[in-house]
Formats: C-alpha cells, sequence, structure tokens
C-alpha cells in the first residue's frame, strides 16, 4: 500500500496451501479493485430490462424495494419463489443463514456447470469425500486425464507448485492425455491427444494391461475393496489397448507402457483429473474408471498416492457457526431436487443441483419464481444456451424481479431490475479455507485492505439488514452490530482468537496429522462399545449406522461408503438410478457418445472449452493488466483439419452448434443450436476431431477493457473515470467470441453434469470478416 492505495499482492507465506505463492491473476488484484468501470453505486433498471439504461438509487430506496417484494412473498406462504442463484464464492456461510433464515430452497448453484461429475464419482466410490488430493509433493508419477493444473484446476497454485517440486525433487514423470496441447500438457515429459470423451476407456484398458499382467496390488485390492480383483480382471477384459486406440487415437503400445510404469511406481503415483475428462456425457463413468485405477495399484491414501481428505474446508465441529442457526427450509423446489438427474442431490450434504436446467425450466413454467437474486454469477455469458438464460432474464414474466449483486455491470446484471455494487474480495470479509493439498485441514480470514470504494457493500452488510427489513422473525439470525463482531464468534476456539487470525490470516492445528490412509485406522474400545459385527460382510454398526469393518479380525475404521470398503460395485448408485428411472452401471464402463461417430463421419467436429493461466472466466475480463496479456480466443484447429475445410492461419470460419441427439437429454433433438462466426488459429497441437475455443473472451459488457471496446457505457452517477488506460487499449477490436451461445444444455443423464465438451459443430469458411 502506499496512501492507502493497494499497489501490489504477495502471497501469504503462513498459508499452508499456497505457501506464499500468487499467480497473475492475484498480482494483478490492483487492477480489478480500482477498474473504472466498477460498480459503486446501486442502480434501477430505466428503460426495458436489457436497455443498458440505469438510474443512480440510494441503498435506502434499494433494501426498501428489495425487502418490500421479498417479505410480499415470504408472508404468501411461497417462500421458495424466492431463487438464489449463486456461483463459486466464499460467502457461503452468510448466503445459507440467509436463505434459510428466509425459508427458501430455491438455493441454485454452479455445481453441474462445473466439477458434479468428479464430485460423484469419488463419492460412489470411497465416500470419505467428493474432492481427490493427489500426494503430488511426494509423488513420483503422476497420470494425468484432462487436467491444466499448470493454468487452471481448482487447486490453482497450491498444486502447480507441488507438481513442481516432484519433479525437481523426486524426479517424478508427468504423462498428460489432453485434446489440446495446453500448457500443461507442454510441462509434462509426455503429451497424448485424445479424442474427447474417451479418458475413461483408456483408463479401462490400463486396467486390463495391469491386470492382465499382474501388475496390481492384488492383496489390498481384495482386502479394501468390495470386489474381487479377479473379477475385476474379467470386467475390464473386453477393453483392450487396441480397443482403446481404436476411439481415441492414443498407440495401444503407448497405453501399455504408460500402464506398466503406473504400476510400477506404487504406490508413490498417482491419478489426476478434471473437467477434461469429467465434463462429458459420460464423465461420470470416464473418472470411476480412473478413480479404481488407483484401487488396482493400491497408492490410495498412501505417501505419494492418491489421497484427499474428509474436510475440503475448515473444520466445522472445531468451528461451529456463531449464533442461532435458522432451520433448514421445510419448503420444496422442484428446480432445486432435479430428481431427474439421481446422482446431483444424492449425497447428504453434498447437494449439488442441475444449474443448467434451471433457465430452461423456468421457461417451462415448471416452478414459479417471483423474485431471483444473482450473486457472484453471471449465467447470461458463462452458462450454456447462454441465449436461453438471457431469454428468461428478460422476461418479466417469467422474472417478475431481479436483483443481480455484482463487482461490475455484467451480462447477468445487465438484465436486473436493481444492482447492488458489490466489494472486491480486497474490501470485505470471509472465512475462507481450500481443500488441503498438505491433507491437514486449516482456515483462513479474509479481511479488507483497503475501505470499500464508492457506496459498494458485501452480502454480511446486505443480507443483516434486509433480514431486518423483511422482518417476519429473520432479523434474529442476525444479532451482530458489525462484521469484526461475527467473526470474533466465529473464531473463539481458535487460540488467540480473532486476534490472532487478523495478525497471521490463517489457523492450522499443529497437533492435527496428514490424512495418510485414514482406512486402516483401529476402532477404539469406546467406538466398539455397543457395535455389532455383520458375520458375512464384517461390516460394524452402532445405533443402524456403519461405522468400520473388521479385516482380519482387526475392526478398522475403513471408507465412508455403504460397505466400508473402495467400491468398486455400487450398489447404492444403481438404487439411486431406479428411483429416477434410470440405469445406472455398478461399475466403471465405456459409454461412447451418442451420436457422436455417426456426426464425426459426416465432417462435423467436437467444440471443446479451456481456460487461460492469466483469466479466470469472466471475472478478470475487466483486469486491464491481464487483457493486456490475453484478450482475443480464435479457434484452433489442426492443419489437417484445416486444410481438408481450405482454411489457413487468420481465415474467417462460421461454427454452427447443435444440439445432442440423445433420447435422456431435455431438447436432444439434434437441431441446430446457433451460429457464431470467429477467425481460425492452425495448429498441431489440437486432436484432428476437434475444434478448441478458449473460455476467457467474449464479453459485451464491462467497459472497453473487457468488451475489446465494444462496451462504452459509463454509468449513472458514476465518477468519469480518470484511468488514462482506459484509451490506451490497444486490443480495441480484437476478436472475442462468446463460445457458451452455440453450446447446448447437455446434462449427463446419470448426474447432470454439464458436457462441456461435447459440442458437435458444423465448420465453413465465409470470406470477408466477421
Ligand atoms: N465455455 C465454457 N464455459 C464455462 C466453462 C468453460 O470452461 N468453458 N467453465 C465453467 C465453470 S468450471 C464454471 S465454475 C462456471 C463459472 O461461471 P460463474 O460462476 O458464472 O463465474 P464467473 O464467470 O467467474 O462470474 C462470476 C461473477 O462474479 C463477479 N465477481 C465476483 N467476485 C469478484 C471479484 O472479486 N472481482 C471481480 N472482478 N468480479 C467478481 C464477476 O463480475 C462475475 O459477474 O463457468 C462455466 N462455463
Ligand atoms: N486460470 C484459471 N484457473 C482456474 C479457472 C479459470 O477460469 N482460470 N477456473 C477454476 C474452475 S471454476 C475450475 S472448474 C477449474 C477447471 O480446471 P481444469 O479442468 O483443469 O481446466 P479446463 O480448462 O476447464 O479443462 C481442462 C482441459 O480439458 C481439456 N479437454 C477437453 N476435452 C477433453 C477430453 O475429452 N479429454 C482430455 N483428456 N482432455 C480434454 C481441455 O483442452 C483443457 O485443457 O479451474 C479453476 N482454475
Ligand atoms: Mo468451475
Amino acid at each position: 500500500m502506499r496512501n492507502g492505495r493497494l499497489l501490489t499482492i504477495d502471497g501469504n507465506p503462513a498459508d499452508p496451501n499456497s505457501q506464499g505463492s500468487v499467480c497473475a491473476k492475484g498480482v494483478a488484484g490492483p487492477s480489478v479493485l480500482y477498474d473504472p468501470n466498477r460498480l459503486l453505486y446501486p442502480l434501477k433498471r430505466a428503460g426495458r430490462r436489457g436497455e443498458g439504461r440505469w438510474l443512480r438509487i440510494s441503498w435506502e430506496e434499494a433494501y426498501t424495494e428489495i425487502a418490500d417484494r421479498l417479505r410480499a412473498i415470504r408472508e404468501s406462504g411461497r417462500p421458495e419463489e424466492f431463487a438464489f442463484q449463486q456461483g463459486r464464492n466464499r460467502s457461503t456461510d452468510i448466503v445459507r443463514r440467509f436463505l434459510n433464515a428466509f425459508g427458501t430452497p430455491s438455493a441454485f448453484n454452479h455445481r453441474a456447470l462445473c466439477s458434479l461429475n468428479r464430485r460423484a464419482a469419488i463419492l460412489a466410490t470411497i465416500g470419505d469425500s467428493d474432492w481427490d488430493l493427489g500426494d503430488f509433493e511426494n509423488t513420483r508419477y503422476v497420470l494425468n486425464f484432462g487436467c491444466n493444473w499448470a493454468e487452471a484446476h481448482q487447486g490453482h497454485i497450491p498444486v502447480a507448485i507441488r507438481m513442481m517440486r516432484a519433479r525437481e525433487r523426486n524426479h517424478a514423470k508427468i504423462v498428460t492425455f489432453d485434446a489440446r496441447l495446453s500448457n500443461t500438457a507442454a510441462v509434462s515429459d509426455e503429451w497424448f491427444c485424445v479424442k474427447p470423451g474417451t479418458d475413461g476407456l483408456i483408463a479401462l484398458a490400463m486396467s486390463n494391461v495391469i491386470c492382465s499382467e499382474r501388475l496390481w496390488n492384488k492383496a489390498w485390492f481384495d482386502t479394501w475393496t468390495n470386489y474381487s480383483a479377479d473379477e475385476y480382471a474379467a470386467h475390464v477384459r473386453p477393453y483392450t489397448p487396441e480397443m482403446a486406440e481404436a476411439e481415441s487415437g492414443v498407440p495401444a503400445e503407448a497405453i501399455r507402457r504408460v500402464a506398466r510404469e503406473f504400476a510400477a511406481a506404487a504406490p508413490r503415483c498417482t491419478t489426476i483429473c478434471n473437467r477434461g475428462s469429467h465434463a462429458h456425457r459420460n464423465g461420470f463413468y470416464n473418472d470411476r474408471a480412473i478413480t479404481v485405477l488407483n484401487a488396482l495399484v493400491g497408492n490410495m491414501g498412501h505417501v505419494g498416492g492418491w489421497c484427499w481428505h474428509p474436510l475440503s474446508a475448515w473444520d466445522t465441529q472445531a468451528l461451529p457457526e456463531p449464533g442461532p442457526i435458522p432451520p433448514k427450509p421445510t419448503a420444496r423446489s422442484l428446480i432445486a431436487e432435479a430428481k431427474d438427474w439421481p446422482l446431483a442431490n444424492a449425497w447428504e450434504g453434498k447437494q449439488m443441483r442441475v444449474g443448467e436446467i434451471v433457465y430452461r425450466w423456468i421457461k417451462e413454467r415448471r416452478q414459479p419464481i417471483s423474485a431471483l437474486m444473482t450473486y457472484n454469477c453471471d449465467q447470461a455469458w458463462a452458462w450454456p444456451e447462454a441465449g436461453l438464460v438471457r431469454e428468461v432474464l428478460s422476461d418479466e414474466e417469467l422474472v417478475p424481479f431481479h436483483v443481480c449483486i455484482d463487482v461490475m455491470v455484467s451480462e447477468t446484471g445487465n438484465l436486473a431490475d436493481i444492482v447492488l455494487p458489490w466489494t472486491t474480495y480486497l474490501e470485505r470479509w470471509d472465512i475462507d479455507s481450500r481443500p488441503p493439498q498438505g491433507l491437514v485441514d486449516y482456515v483462513g480470514l479474509r479481511q479488507p485492505v483497503v475501505d470499500p470504494l464508492g457506496e459498494s457493500k458485501d452480502l454480511r452488510e446486505i443480507f443483516p439488514e434486509l433480514a431486518r427489513r423483511i422482518g417476519g422473525g429473520m432479523e434474529r439470525y442476525f444479532p451482530w452490530r458489525t462484521q469484526e463482531e461475527y467473526f470474533e464468534e466465529y473464531f473463539r476456539t481458535v487460540p488467540g482468537g480473532f486476534a490472532r487470525m487478523r495478525a497471521n490470516g490463517v489457523w492450522q492445528d499443529p497437533a492435527k496429522a496428514p490424512n495418510y490412509v485414514p482406512y486402516e485406522r483401529v476402532l477404539t474400545a469406546g467406538e466398539l462399545k455397543g457395535s455389532q459385527t455383520d458375520e458375512k460382510t464384517g461390516i460394524i454398526s452402532k445405533g443402524g449406522e456403519s461405522v468400520g469393518v473388521r479385516i482380519g479380525g482387526v475392526a478398522r475404521r475403513g471408507f465412508s461408503t455403504p460397505s466400508r470398503k473402495v467400491e468398486v460395485h455400487s450398489r447404492f448408485i444403481v438404487d439411486k438410478g431406479a428411483e429416477a428411472d434410470r440405469t445406472i452401471s455398478p461399475l466403471p464402463i465405456y459409454e461412447p457418445i451418442p451420436g457422436q461417430r455417426e456426426r464425426l463421419a459426416e465432417g462435423k467436429l467436437i467444440m471443446i472449452s479451456f481456460k487461460w493461466n492469466v483469466h479466470n472466466a469472466h471475472r478478470t475480463l475487466q483486469s486491464k493488466w491481464l487483457q493486456e496479456i490475453s484478450h482475443t480466443n480464435p479457434a484452433w484447429l489442426n492443419s489437417a483439419t484445416a486444410a481438408r475445410l481450405g482454411v489457413e492461419e487468420g481465415d474467417w470460419i462460421e461454427v454452427t452448434g447443435y444440439r445432442p441427439m440423445d433420447e435422456h437429454v431435455p431438447g436432444g433433438d439434434g437441431s441446430p443450436l446457433g451460429t457464431l462466426r470467429t477467425r481460425v488459429h492452425v495448429t498441431e497441437g489440437v486432436h484432428p476431431s476437434v475444434i478448441a475455443i478458449a473460455h476467457n473472451a467474449g464479453r459485451t459488457t464491462g467497459g472497453p477493457v473487457a468488451s475489446n471496446g465494444r462496451d462504452r457505457t459509463s454509468l449513472p452517477g458514476h465518477p468519469p473515470s480518470r484511468d488514462k488506460d482506459r484509451e490506451r487499449v490497444w486490443w480495441e477490436g480484437s476478436l472475442s467470441v462468446a463460445q457458451n451461445d452455440i453450446m447446448p444444455i447437455y446434462p449427463d443423464p446419470v448426474s447432470g453434469q454439464q458436457a462441456y465438451h461435447d459440442t458437435i459443430v458444423s465448420v465453413r469458411k465465409v470470406t470477408g470478416t466477421g
């Protein structure tokens, strides 16, 4: 800081995850904070929705109007008609408190747009967590299926630094499967270019090699999974490396060799996967197959192996939420329950929703919505069929009242009735911690480094005020006079309390050990008291709940699955499927994407998407520092494909997206969805059946920096910008396309995960410019 102004940002060395490292997006924080297009005052729509005409209003006016609207809904006895739409955020405690106090279950999130399949696959298999945390720091071999950890991944820098240490210190080998030469593939020892949607098949073929060559850890598999290694060997026998080669394009010999290397490094080897493997129509099974590959070599929970932690954030038992806790809503929400997708909400406490169907279902009037509040989410831009989202948000009958809380005018905010200016993460408080990469949980405090600019406010101020004004008992759940008071109470069990948190920013209990082989833990006499053991299965239960499993006469904790073992075979998912009339395979299988082969044969391509290292989805596109580095997203085409289409570097093309041809998908009739015009980047670094378009470009709002000069509006009542850089947007007019306008809503029928990388498109050369 200098003279009260933030100049730059460093990492906190006390943070056990980042250990003091930040990425480009972190360093660029000041350019987000001082973005001249930031929202600083509440705005009310003046013209039609989406017309872009606004009136500056006072917080008093905003609060009054919102509270009156919400109070009427609450008092009508249909609290579910107030829906809340959130994206990735660190304020979940206060959001949950407000929605529960209000009594609405209509809490929509972005899970299915993001990581649902990976979570569901892990939950089905080990039960203990929905998040794998490979022990990269200590590993010798990493098998990466479609994760771009050097640029993206939810583990961000904490994963990347450990990967690089593994290479330098342990001479770890990193093998990456990606449909495109990502920067992760570039820093790997080997890159295999896969046809999209085939990672699960490659994992099954590797399993086949490991079984048939007996490279497995048979003793571990037979002890700790609910299926025998011999049975699994029989199950994977049809998935030969030759079959995997024919489907994926990865040579059978390479599949054999990598499988052998992976098994030889066990237990200090691990897989990592992400949206590349799971954001597919068959993604649940892909990630199941990848997860079970770890069980085959017996690396689960071991040093340098495939690990996890039961807590993906702070320890809520050691740090209980302060104050009076509102009860869970009793009202029901058809849209939130999304019962057509049996695994979305199958696990207690891991409600995942199916975000991509929300606006389609509102349009179909499956459930009336009287008021919508959007927060930290830009579904009108970042979600599939973004045009449909915009259509629904524009319709005052379908969405009679829309309040958007954001730091800048987004495509979503543009379609609101009231926009509330939110503080950036540099001006607000949050309790925060991430899945612990070091396998020991911790808690962090985000604290303001500067006073909120303009009249921007955080949710932690907005919600208590709204609760008081809505009244009817809601207010009693918000007894704190200041945010400091709330956190004072939150951190009372931390030695040194809030003062220590303010000084260090983070706390980790030194008595806690890394979560290695948690399943082996021997149950204490106290834990066993009053328990029963099932003779046949060895499952130990107490008061109707399973608490452990007897292995060779010893009572151990096991896994938190119904069998207390790794569920290679899952009856649970079969039963869940049956409830929704869906057939789910109990074992990992390979399911080709319906219709894909036929449409590729017609010359069509598969459109995939990816993220750049210097941008975070939508929320960094107004950073002038980051936009200067990356502001465009031409379509990557393999040189052979480009030759076939008769296009060269820089040529213009028209890309038409089609809906899936899939009876299990809403609207799955194969019809064209929309067309965009873009330019071509010809490269060897992409699969010949693929067209790859980066996610991080294509804004039409947010000012000249974010929109490459398309949006030059100034916000009413906002001070004119004194930032001269606004006139130096040298990338003005650069190509930037919104890919999601031609991407269909495509939920995996099993889980609801949006299939981001299965869009069928046709490509046509056009002359002239876009
Ligand atoms: N084509 C394509 N689409 C994708 C993806 C993809 O890879 N390809 N990825 C998907 C995934 S994984 C996800 S999780 C979703 C994410 O989609 P969203 O959850 O909608 O996330 P963002 O696009 O980041 O939008 C979040 C909003 O938060 C605001 N915001 C919040 N905090 C801050 C802050 O402190 N500073 C700034 N500047 N803005 C803030 C931004 O203005 C923005 O309007 O998108 C999905 N959409
Ligand atoms: N810099 C940056 N970091 C981020 C984010 C961001 O926006 N920017 N967003 C955060 C969020 S919300 C998320 S969910 C994570 C996502 O983190 P990742 O999942 O690691 O990243 P993505 O770019 O979504 O997709 C990963 C890769 O999948 C590849 N791919 C596509 N189809 C296939 C396939 O069938 N097989 C294989 N093997 N590869 C395929 C793409 O080319 C891409 O390189 O990143 C987080 N971190
Ligand atoms: Mo995500």
